[in-house]
Formats: structure tokens, sequence, C-alpha cells
């Protein structure tokens, strides 16, 4: 495997300088983040952003996430239009040098928790999601201020956003995926560029709006869509595992097996109850994923993609973007480096 870190480009308080002192750390996981969602991100601008993380003695072959725009989830008339972007977008990154792209088909809202900065018992700070506490937002009462969510829109935006998606069922969703993959896989084959879905992050329909990419099934309808490894999966232990009903262990088996894991998060989760977790430091016994038996997975199929560590918690006083501290993220990852050697040897 190769060991990554998300970084959110010049304004990351996280410098690549940081990331780099890491050990065993390849290569950073970024994105262009100042053009606009359905734009084609033009070759001179992606390479530059990897001319930089090179100078900086790291690699940049994950890109997360080339967002989907809603006209497409939505299968409005100009998806066609947004379609060919996202086709040269693709063309771009593999020009680049690019081998992974990481994106995901959640409807208007991408992962969601109740707070961002809940006090641990040890002093530390983490990503919650509480189910009585989402239960009783309201997105369209103008006053939803969902932690980590795009302020950009407006409360006009989101209620025509909410009523655009009365039509759209889960059934209308996979229709409207299916559409969007059966033209994009096949140039992301032609650019080697391997396609990497995120599964929904709870993986739970919320606020009404549908949800299709949340559990052994939908992942099996999902890599039916196009049989092609191109057409593969952002294994995310922290977004499956928070359900009981997802065992990731089994579905890292399954899918490596498979050769349809692109790309992987490893993180932890602690389950409350169903429908309510905390995130955990990325040792097992600090909350409910068995870190170990999703590496033994992937290392008992010789697995050669790209792993990350996903959401930290914040510790020793550190500020920054929730969940994507330095410190938290950067023990994580020694943890699965060591798991991964003592598997090794
Ligand atoms: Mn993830």
């Amino acid at each position: 495997m190769k060991l990554t870190f998300r970084w959110y480009g010049e304004d990351d308080p996280v410098k690549l300088e940081n990331i780099r002192q890491i050990p065993g750390m390849t290569g950073v996981v970024s994105a262009i983040y100042d053009i606009p969602v359905g734009e084609t991100w033009p070759l001179d601008k992606i390479i530059a952003l990897k001319e930089n993380v090179n100078s900086k003695g790291l690699e940049l072959e994950v890109i997360e996430s080339v967002p989907v725009p809603e006209a497409i989830k939505l299968g409005l008339p100009e998806r066609d239009d947004l379609i060919e972007n996202y086709k040269a977008t693709i063309r771009h990154l593999g020009q680049a040098g690019v081998k992974v792209v990481c994106y995901n088909f959640m409807p208007v809202f991408d992962w969601t928790r109740s707070h961002l900065e809940h006090e641990l018992e040890d002093g530390s700070n983490t990503l919650v999601y509480y189910k009585n506490q989402v239960d009783k937002m309201d997105p369209l009462s103008g006053e939803l201020s969902l932690p980590g969510w795009d302020e950009s829109y407006s409360k006009d935006d989101i209620k025509s956003l909410f009523d655009a998606y009365k039509s759209v069922d889960e059934e209308k969703l996979w229709e409207n995926l299916t559409y969007f993959l059966k033209t994009i896989i096949p140039v992301a084959e032609e650019a080697g560029v391997k396609m990497a879905i995120h599964p929904d992050d709870p993986p739970w329909s919320i606020f009404g709006l549908p949800r299709i990419i949340t559990s052994e099934a939908s992942l099996d309808r999902l890599i039916n869509i196009y049989d092609s490894e191109y057409n593969g999966i952002t294994l995310c232990t922290g977004s499956l595992g928070c359900s009981t009903k997802n065992d990731v262990v089994a579905l890292t088996e399954k899918y490596a097996a498979m050769n349809r894991i692109n790309f992987m998060h490893i993180r932890n989760v602690k389950i409350i109850e169903e429908g309510t977790f905390e995130e955990a430091a990325h040792m097992a016994s600090m909350g409910s994923i068995n870190v170990p038996g999703v590496l033994k997975a992937l290392h008992k199929h010789n697995f050669k993609g790209y792993v990350r560590p996903d959401h930290g918690r914040m510790i020793w006083g550190e500020t920054g973007k929730p969940g994507y501290g330095l410190y938290d993220r950067a023990l994580g990852s020694q943890y699965i480096l060591g798991i991964w050697d003592s598997i090794n040897n």
C-alpha cells in the first residue's frame, strides 16, 4: 500500500513540510479549490499543484474530490455539458499523472455531523453525530448552520434544491449515477485514472434526501453498473462502519479480492447506538472498527493502492480544520504502518 495524507492546499494550516516528516508518507491527496463546481480544471493549474507537491518531496497521485454538480445528480438537461467538463477534467488529471479520483454522489449535503468539537474524556475534541440532534434540525428553516457544510448556499438556493430533489427518489438517483458512470468510466480507462466513489457519510438518509451508497448491496450494484477496475470504491471504514449493519472487515476482504478498492480511508468510530456515533482515535480499542482486521484483509489480497488516515481528533491544543489536524492523523498513520509492518514481518 501507499500511505498518503489529505492536504487542503496552501491555506491548510498543515504544511507540506510537516507531512513530509511523517515516517512512511509517500504523498498527499488534494484538489484545486478555487474552481467553481462544474467547470473543467485547467491542465496548467493541475500541473502547478503537482509541481509544488513534488518540490516538497511528495507525490500527487490521488485527487479528492472532483465534485459532481447537483444538476448531474438531479439528471437535469444541462448535465450533458457538465459531464463533458468532468470528462475533460479527468483527461487533464491523467495527463498530469494522477491515478485515482475520489468523488461522491450525495445530494446537497456531503458528510454530516451534529458537532465538530465535542470534548472527549481525555480533553481531545472530535466530530460526533447525535441522531436526536440531527433529527431536530430543519434545513428549510433558514437557520441551519450545519457544521462543516458549505454556507455559500442561500436560504432560497437550499429551498429550490430540496424542491428539485422531491422528484428524485433512490431509484432515480441510481439512474442518474448510472448515466454518469457509463459516460465517465470509458474516459477514465483511456486516461488511466481510477474512479473511487466515497460512501455516503453517514450511510443513511438525512433530511429526507435520498442516499444510495450505504451498504454491501449498494456497493455490489455500483460496481456492476460498469465492470471495470476503473469503476471502483473508496472504502471509508468510518463512513460505512458507523452503522452496525456494515462489517467493514468483510467488505474490505470482499472488494480487495475483486480488485475494486482504489482508495482506502482508515478511521475509527465509536457507535453509541445505531444512528449515533463519535469519531475516535485510530487504535481499534478506542472505537468500534477492527482496524487491524481491515489491514489484514488488504494485506491478504496484496493491496497496492492508496491508503490515508481519515479524520483525526484535535489534540495537544491544535486548531484548524476539524478532523484534519496534523497530530492525530499522523499518530493514526503510524498505527496503520505499525500493523502493516508487523504483518509483513
Ligand atoms: Mn472518508
